[in-house]
C-alpha cells in the first residue's frame, strides 16, 4: 500500500478530463470544417468541452470504491469517444453533425456500401486514444486509495466550478451568436459554441420536445397557418392552367446535380451536352435561378418538399422523424384525379424510410430494387447505374395504366462519384479535390442517361403524351471543396454569398409539342413544384396547405428560402448573418434583408408547426375546413 500516496488522489479523473478535452479540441480542428473567424471564437471552441467533461467524469466522485470509480471513468471515456467518432464519420459523408433521429436510421448505414469504405480508415483508432491511455494508466499505474472519498464541500465546489464554466461558455456564446439556442437551424454554430457533447444533450431535449408537440397539438394552431397560406396564395396563370390535362407526369430527381455545370465546360469539355441542348429547346422551360431547399434529409427532403410544398425539418430527415404523419401529397391529388402514382428507384425499399412514408404520401406503388434486374456490371457507387435504370423503368411504364405519375430517382451521380472505366466519357478535372474532379465525369454519365431515357420514351410511344419535369435534388459538392470550386469558377475564394448562389440546381419542365420553350429567370425553389405541376395538369390546389407558388403565376414572388434560414431574392442574398447585394455580392446593411429574414422565419415556423404537430390530421383538404377537437 506504499505506493498509494505517490499519486495525487484524483489523478485518473484529472487525466481523463485532460485527455478527452485535448483530443476533442484536436478533433474539432482536424476533422470538422468549422469556420473560425477570430480569437474569441477559438477561445470558445477550446473551452466548450470542459464543463461537460467536468460533469460527466465528475460523477465518478459519487462512487465510494475506487474500482467502481475507475470503471465508470473508463466507460464514460469510451462512450464519449464513440459519440465523437460517430460524428466524425458522419461528417465526412454529410458535412454535418449527427442529430438523434438520424441515429435511428440504421437501415441507411447498412446500405452505405462503397461510401462507408471511403469514410472509415485504420488511423481512426486515434479517436479512441484517450480511452487507450486511461486503460493503460489503470493497468500499470499505482492503485489509488481504496477508501478514498471526497469531502462533500470539495465535491460541491467542484460542481460549482463546472457550472460556472458552463455559464461562462454560454455567456460568451450568446455574445458571439445571439439567440443561438432559440434558433437552432445551424448545427455547426451549436457545436462551435456549446461543444459537441452539450450539443447532443440539447438535441435530445429538442427531440423530446417535438414528440411532445404532436401529443399536445389540437388543430387550433392551424387557424393561423391557414390564414397565412390563404392570404399568400398565388392565382394560377389562366393560360397555363389545365393546358396539359390528362398527360402522364414524369418527375426525375437528378442526383446531386448543381446548376453550375449547365452550359459550362471543364477543361474544354462539355459536361452536360444533352441538358445544355434542352436549355435552348423549343419545348423546354429551363429555370436557371432555381434552388434546392433541402437539409440533412438530402434526397428524401427534396422528395418531401416536392410532394407536399412544405419544408423538411431543421433537424433529421422528416422522412424518418415524421413518416407516419397525415399529408396531402401531390401523389394523393393525382391519385384522386385518376393517375396511377408510383416512385421508381433501384434501392432498398427501406432506405430513407421510403417504404413507410410512401404509404403516408399515398403513393400507390414503389418500384424499388426488387423491380429491377441489376445485371453484371450494371451497378456502381450506391446501386444500379442510371442508363439501365432508365431503360427498365420505361419498360415498366409501358405496362402501367395511363395516365401515370412516375417519380424517378437517379443514383449514379452520388458521392463518392465513382464510375466503371467503360462509363467514363470525359477526363477528370485537375484540382486538389478528387471529389470535384470525379464529379464532372459522373454528371456527364447522368447527362447521357437522360438522353437515352428520352430516346426510349419516344421509341415506346410514351413521349408525346407526357410532361417531363427534372430537377437537381441537392448540392453534390459541399463546402469542404471550396478551394477546388474556387479554382474551377476562377474565383479567389468562395464567400458565403457564393455558397448560397451555388445551391442553385437546374429545373427543366419539358412539354413535348408545347413550342413555348424559354429560359425562366424567376427566383424559385423546389417548394414551388407541387402547385406548378398540378396547375399545368388542371388540378385545383386552392384548398391545399402549401407554402410554394405556381412558377407560371403572375403572383409568384422572386424569393427562395433555404432550410437553414438563408434567403435569396432577385435583389439580395442573406447568408451567414449578413446581407449581400445580389448583383454585386457586396455586403450591405442588414436592415435591407430584415423583411425577407422575417418571412423566412415565419414560413419555416409554419412548416415546422404543421409537421411537428401533425396538423394536417386536423385539416379536410377537400373542403378546406379545419377539423377541431377531432378524435385523431
Ligand atoms: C438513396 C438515394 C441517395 O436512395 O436517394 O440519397 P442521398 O444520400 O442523396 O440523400
Ligand atoms: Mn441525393
Amino acid at each position: 500500500m506504499n505506493s498509494i500516496n505517490k499519486w495525487p488522489k484524483h489523478s485518473i479523473l484529472a487525466f481523463a478530463i485532460l485527455a478527452t478535452w485535448i483530443k476533442t479540441v484536436i478533433v474539432y480542428q482536424t476533422s470538422f470544417d468549422m469556420k473560425i473567424e477570430n480569437g474569441m471564437q477559438y477561445f470558445i471552441l477550446w473551452i466548450n468541452p470542459i464543463s461537460f467533461l467536468l460533469i460527466a467524469y465528475g460523477l465518478s466522485l459519487f462512487f465510494k470504491k475506487s474500482t467502481a470509480r475507475n470503471r465508470y471513468i473508463l466507460i464514460t471515456s469510451l462512450i464519449l469517444s464513440i459519440v465523437l467518432y460517430g460524428n466524425v464519420a458522419f461528417y465526412r459523408f454529410y458535412n454535418d453533425f449527427i442529430t438523434l433521429p438520424v441515429l435511428f436510421q440504421t437501415s441507411n448505414f447498412g446500405d452505405l456500401g462503397t461510401s462507408a469504405l471511403a469514410i472509415i480508415n485504420v488511423w481512426d483508432i486515434f479517436y479512441f486514444i484517450d480511452v487507450i491511455f486511461i486503460a493503460l494508466l489503470l493497468k500499470f499505474a499505482p492503485k489509488l486509495n481504496e477508501q478514498l472519498t471526497i469531502r462533500k464541500d470539495i465535491r460541491h465546489a467542484y460542481f460549482v466550478l463546472a457550472a460556472a464554466i458552463l455559464l461562462l461558455n454560454l455567456g460568451l456564446a450568446e455574445t458571439e451568436r445571439p439567440q443561438l439556442l432559440t434558433r437552432s437551424f445551424d448545427r455547426e454554430l451549436l457545436v462551435k459554441n456549446i461543444g459537441t457533447y452539450n450539443y447532443h444533450l440539447y438535441d435530445v431535449y429538442i427531440q423530446s420536445k417535438s414528440s411532445a408537440q404532436r401529443a399536445l397539438a389540437d388543430g387550433s394552431e392551424l387557424v393561423e397557418v391557414n390564414n397565412y397560406v390563404r392570404a399568400n396564395q398565388a392565382e394560377p396563370n389562366a393560360e397555363m392552367f389545365g393546358k396539359y390535362e390528362g398527360r402522364n407526369l414524369i418527375v426525375v430527381s437528378l442526383e446531386s446535380l448543381q446548376n453550375f455545370v449547365i452550359n459550362n465546360d471543364m477543361n474544354g469539355q462539355e459536361v452536360t451536352p444533352f441538358l445544355n441542348s434542352l436549355t435552348k429547346d423549343k419545348d423546354t422551360y429551363y429555370f436557371n435561378n432555381f434552388y434546392h431547399q433541402t437539409g440533412l434529409g438530402k434526397t428524401s427532403d427534396s422528395e418531401f418538399i416536392v410532394e407536399n410544398s412544405l419544408f423538411g425539418l431543421g433537424r433529421g430527415a422528416v422522412f424518418f422523424t415524421h413518416g407516419g404523419n397525415t399529408y396531402n401529397s401531390m401523389a394523393e391529388r393525382l391519385g384522386e384525379n385518376g393517375y396511377f402514382t408510383n416512385v421508381m428507384h433501384p434501392n432498398n425499399k427501406s432506405f430513407w424510410n421510403r417504404d413507410m412514408i410512401y404509404q403516408s404520401l399515398n403513393i400507390q406503388k414503389y418500384y424499388d430494387v426488387n423491380s429491377y434486374e441489376v445485371g453484371e456490371g450494371e451497378a456502381v457507387n450506391w446501386g444500379m447505374k442510371d442508363i439501365p435504370f432508365f431503360q427498365q423503368s420505361v419498360q415498366h411504364m409501358t405496362e402501367m395504366p395511363q395516365p401515370f405519375y412516375s417519380r424517378m430517382i437517379t443514383l449514379t451521380n452520388h458521392y463518392p462519384f465513382y464510375l466503371d472505366p467503360e462509363d467514363i466519357m470525359i477526363d477528370e478535372y485537375t484540382s486538389n479535390s478528387g471529389t470535384l474532379n470525379r464529379y464532372f465525369q459522373t454528371v456527364r454519365y447522368m447527362d447521357e442517361a437522360i438522353k437515352v431515357f428520352f430516346e426510349d420514351l419516344k421509341e415506346k410511344g410514351l413521349y408525346d403524351n407526357s410532361i417531363i419535369v427534372m430537377y437537381g435534388d441537392h448540392y453534390g459538392i459541399s463546402e469542404n471543396h471550396n478551394k477546388a470550386m474556387a479554382m474551377y469558377l476562377d474565383k479567389e475564394a468562395i464567400t458565403p454569398y457564393d455558397s448560397a448562389l451555388l445551391q442553385s440546381v437546374p429545373l427543366f419542365i419539358h412539354v413535348p409539342g408545347s413550342n413555348d420553350g424559354q429560359v425562366m429567370e424567376e427566383v424559385s425553389g423546389q417548394i414551388d413544384l407541387r402547385p406548378t405541376i398540378l396547375h399545368l395538369l388542371g388540378i385545383d390546389t386552392s384548398k391545399d396547405m402549401q407554402l410554394g407558388a405556381d412558377l407560371f403565376s403572375e403572383d409568384h414572388e422572386d424569393v427562395v428560402i433555404f432550410r437553414d434560414g438563408r434567403v435569396i431574392t432577385d435583389k439580395v442574398v442573406y447568408a451567414s448573418d449578413a446581407c449581400y447585394d445580389r448583383a454585386t455580392g457586396e455586403q450591405i446593411d442588414i436592415a435591407v434583408c430584415e423583411p425577407v429574414i422575417e418571412s423566412a422565419t415565419t414560413e419555416l415556423g409554419y412548416s415546422d408547426a404543421i409537421i411537428n404537430g401533425d396538423l394536417l390530421r386536423f385539416y379536410d383538404s377537400a373542403t378546406g375546413n379545419l377539423i377541431q377537437n377531432s378524435m385523431k
